[in-house]
């Protein structure tokens, strides 16, 4: 498909201009294409969606649309200034769909890029990441009381960590690529953590997790910060917000922000918890949350951290040895170094956990 000619199937009024790839996603294909409207430049995102990933669109993008409202709704209520900031903003096709299915049958959706903005794939500062926080946790909030039926669950079983480690071990004994030798330490390590995978859900079973709104995927490039200020501004790629686990969302901010080495670094002596940025993160999340954080929800977020580090060395190690199938890569063995880096942090996590509960336990509290 050409993506000259992507624009003319939505509501975009000016002249193609140019487009090029952006971002640093695993899973879709992200466009930012520039229009001339009326001697004006204007940007877009055109985005290719994973049909593989995500092979129910309609769903996908309902959930979306329902979410996005709803969070408009409730920053004009709260008075909230520049909110074309602050939500992400669907152009709709000529139609009036959400998505345009092209002659191949790949979907596409295009946003309003949001100028001024920038993400970061690796943390840069307490501050920052205490930022990225109070932006997940908000979002969280403000999806309390998403109005209608239980959102899609576009991707089923997605944080079902004990069923990744079953994949994991099926991707072992099947060895589809020949890559279980080298990686044997990797997967014994992962392997050894089967109780830790279930200890989620155990808390979920016994009535101690309510099920709320998630993003599901609130890794930090996941969040635009303010080009100039570093305010975390908006919450972006939607695909998985679906019914789940708070935890969820605070475990997957602290895997990708409490960690100051690249996701595939190499020198794995600097993949580790930092302390500094996790007690940042957990600074913003218990204050954006505030009340409607559950005791019982907040003694499990280093439980969260922790569970969703392991599940996500699995699904990289999964894919790995299953040829790279599911995360894009771009150099051989990715996948791999990106899996260690997850289980390096999570040996680390394990390390300081009594230091990182009682950074939970004294935050808020007044010395
Ligand atoms: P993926 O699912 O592939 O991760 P994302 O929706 O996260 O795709 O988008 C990829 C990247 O594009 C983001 O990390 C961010 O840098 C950028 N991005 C996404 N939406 C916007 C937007 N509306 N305005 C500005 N930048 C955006
Ligand atoms: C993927 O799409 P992206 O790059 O934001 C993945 C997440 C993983 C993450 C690991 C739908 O996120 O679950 O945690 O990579 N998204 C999906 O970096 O599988
Ligand atoms: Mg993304």
């Amino acid at each position: 498909m050409q993506i000259s000619k992507i624009g003319e199937h939505f509501d975009i009024r000016g002249a193609f201009r140019g487009a090029a790839p952006y971002g640093s996603g695993h899973i879709n294909e992200t466009f930012l294409a520039e229009y001339d409207e009326g001697g004006r430049t204007v940007r877009y995102l055109h985005q290719r969606l994973n049909r593989r990933v995500f092979p129910d669109p309609v769903s996908v993008m309902e959930n979306i649309r329902r979410v996005l409202e709803h969070l408009r709704r409730k920053l004009a209520q709260l008075g909230v200034a520049r909110r074309e900031r602050r939500v992400l903003e669907l152009i709709p096709c000529r139609d009036g769909a959400g998505f345009w299915r092209d002659e191949e049958g790949e979907v596409w959706r295009t946003y309003q890029f949001i100028e001024g903005t920038r993400c970061v794939d690796v943390p840069e500062s307490p501050g920052q990441v205490e930022q990225a926080a109070l932006a997940f946790g908000g979002f969280q909030k403000l999806l309390l009381d998403l109005p209608g039926s239980r959102l899609h669950e576009t991707i089923p079983h997605f944080h079902d960590t004990p069923r990744r480690m079953q994949a994991l071990g099926e991707a072992v004994a099947a060895d589809a690529a020949g890559r279980v030798v080298p990686a044997k330490s990797e997967i014994e390590f992962a392997l050894s953590r089967v109780d830790l995978a279930g200890a989620l859900a155990r808390l979920r079973a016994a009535g101690d997790l309510a099920e709320r709104v998630v993003h599901n995927d609130t890794k930090l490039n996941n969040v635009l910060l303010d080009g100039s200020t570093g305010e975390a501004l908006c919450v972006i790629d939607l695909d998985t917000v679906m019914p789940g686990l708070g935890p969820w969302d605070f475990g997957d901010l602290v895997r990708s922000a409490a960690n100051p080495s690249a996701e595939d670094e190499r020198d794995l002596s600097r993949a580790k918890v930092d302390p500094q940025l996790f007690s940042a993160i957990t600074k913003g999340w218990i204050e954006s949350l505030g009340s409607v954080l559950a005791p019982s929800e907040r003694g499990a977020l280093v439980t969260g951290a922790k569970v969703i580090t392991l599940e996500c060395g699995a699904r990289f190690l999964t894919d790995h040895l299953q040829g790279d199938a599911y995360f894009k890569i771009r150099r051989p063995g990715q996948n791999l170094d990106r899996a260690r880096v997850q289980l390096s942090l999570l040996r680390s996590l394990e390390e300081r956990e009594d230091e990182l509960e009682r950074m939970v336990e004294r935050c808020g509290v007044r010395p």
